[in-house]
C-alpha cells in the first residue's frame, strides 16, 4: 500500500534515499500513521543493499511541528500506554544506515526529537528548533530532555524545555545541535551532497562507525573504547577494508561494495 503522509525518493546511482514528510496542511505533525509509515520506510531502506545513506526532510515551512496535538488531546494515560506510540521511535532508532535530517522551518516537539534521532542535521537559515511541550502542560517524551541536553548542554536545554523558547538555526549551529546551515534554497541540496559523500564510503564501515559513535552516549569510556576496537577489528573481515587500503596504496579511488 502506498504511504499517505510520506514520499520516498530513491537515487539508485548515488545510493541515497530521501524520505519526505508530507502532511503540509498540519505542518507535518507526526500522527500515528505518519510515524508508522516512516518506520516501515526506514526498515525497507535499511534492508536494501542499494541504499547507503538516508535523508529525512519536511518542506520549507516545516520539518515537523511535533506530535499531532489533536490526535493526543483527548487521550488518557491508559490510552497512551496501550497505544505505545514510542515503540515506532524505538524501531526508527535501530536503523543502521546513517540518516541526515534536512530541516527547514519548524522542528518542534516530536519534530525536534525526530531531527535529533537522525545522525546529523543540515538546517536552512529559517529553521527553528524547540521543545514547546511545556506550554501544552506536558514535557518532551521522545528523547527531548536527553538528546537535546547531550547536544547543547544543560543551560540551553533547560531553558528550551522549561520555557518552550524556539532557537534559530544560527543558535542551533553555535550550540552544536546542527552540522551546518545554508540559505533556504540550498538546504536539501546540501543534505544530498553530504549523503552522497557518506554513500561513497564503505557501507559496512559507515554502519559500524555510526553504531560506535552512538555507543558513546550510553556507555562508559572504557566500554565505548572496547566496542570501538571490536568494530575496527571486525572490519578487517571485509572486502572493503582490503579495497580501501589497496586503493590508497595504488593511489586510486576505492570501489566499495559493502562486502
Ligand atoms: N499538531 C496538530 N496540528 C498542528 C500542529 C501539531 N503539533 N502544529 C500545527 N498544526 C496545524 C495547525 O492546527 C493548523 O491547522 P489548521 O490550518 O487546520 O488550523 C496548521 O497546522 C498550520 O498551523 P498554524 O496555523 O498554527 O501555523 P502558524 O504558522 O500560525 O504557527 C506554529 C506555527 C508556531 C508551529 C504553531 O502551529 C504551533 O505552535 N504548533 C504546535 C507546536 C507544538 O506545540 N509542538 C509540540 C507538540 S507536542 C509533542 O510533540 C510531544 C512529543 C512527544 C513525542 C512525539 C510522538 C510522535
Amino acid at each position: 500500500m502506498q504511504p499517505e503522509f510520506i514520499i520516498v525518493h530513491q537515487q539508485v546511482a548515488t545510493h541515497v534515499a530521501h524520505i519526505q514528510l508530507n502532511r503540509p496542511n498540519a505542518l507535518n505533525a507526526l500522527n500515528l500513521q505518519l510515524m508508522t509509515e516512516l518506520k516501515t520506510a526506514l526498515q525497507t531502506l535499511d534492508a536494501d543493499d542499494q541504499v547507503r545513506a538516508i535523508i529525512i526532510s519536511g518542506n520549507e515551512k516545516a520539518f515537523a511541528a511535533g506530535a499531532d496535538i489533536t490526535q493526543m488531546a483527548g487521550k488518557s494515560a491508559i490510552d497512551m500506554y496501550n497505544t505505545d506510540q514510542f515503540s515506532t521511535w524505538d524501531a526508527i532508532k535501530k536503523t543502521k544506515k546513517p540518516i541526515i535530517a534536512a530541516v527547514s522551518g519548524f522542528a518542534l516537539g516530536g519534530g525536534c526529537e525526530l531531527a535529533m534521532l537522525c545522525d546529523m542535521i543540515v538546517a536552512s537559515e529559517t529553521a527553528r528548533f524547540g521543545q514547546p511541550e511545556i506550554k501544552l502542560g506536558v514535557m518532551p517524551g521522545a528523547g527531548g530532555t536527553q538528546r537535546l541536553t547531550r547536544a547543547v548542554g544543560k543551560a540551553l536545554a533547560m531553558e528550551m524545555v522549561l520555557t518552550g523558547r524556539f532557537i534559530t538555526a544560527a543558535e542551533a549551529l553555535q550550540a552544536g545541535l546542527v552540522n551546518r546551515i545554508t540559505p533556504v534554497e540550498l538546504y536539501l541540496e546540501e543534505a544530498i551532497k553530504l549523503a552522497k559523500e557518506i554513500a561513497g564510503m564503505s557501507p559496512l564501515a559507515t554502519k559500524m562507525a555510526k553504531e560506535a559513535v552512538l555507543k558513546a552516549f550510553d556507555s562508559s569510556l572504557e566500554e565505548g573504547l572496547h566496542f570501538e576496537r571490536k568494530n575496527f577489528y571486525l572490519l578487517f573481515a571485509s572486502d572493503d577494508q582490503k579495497e580501501g587500503m589497496q586503493a590508497f596504496i595504488e593511489k586510486r579511488a576505492p570501489r566499495f561494495t559493502g562486502k
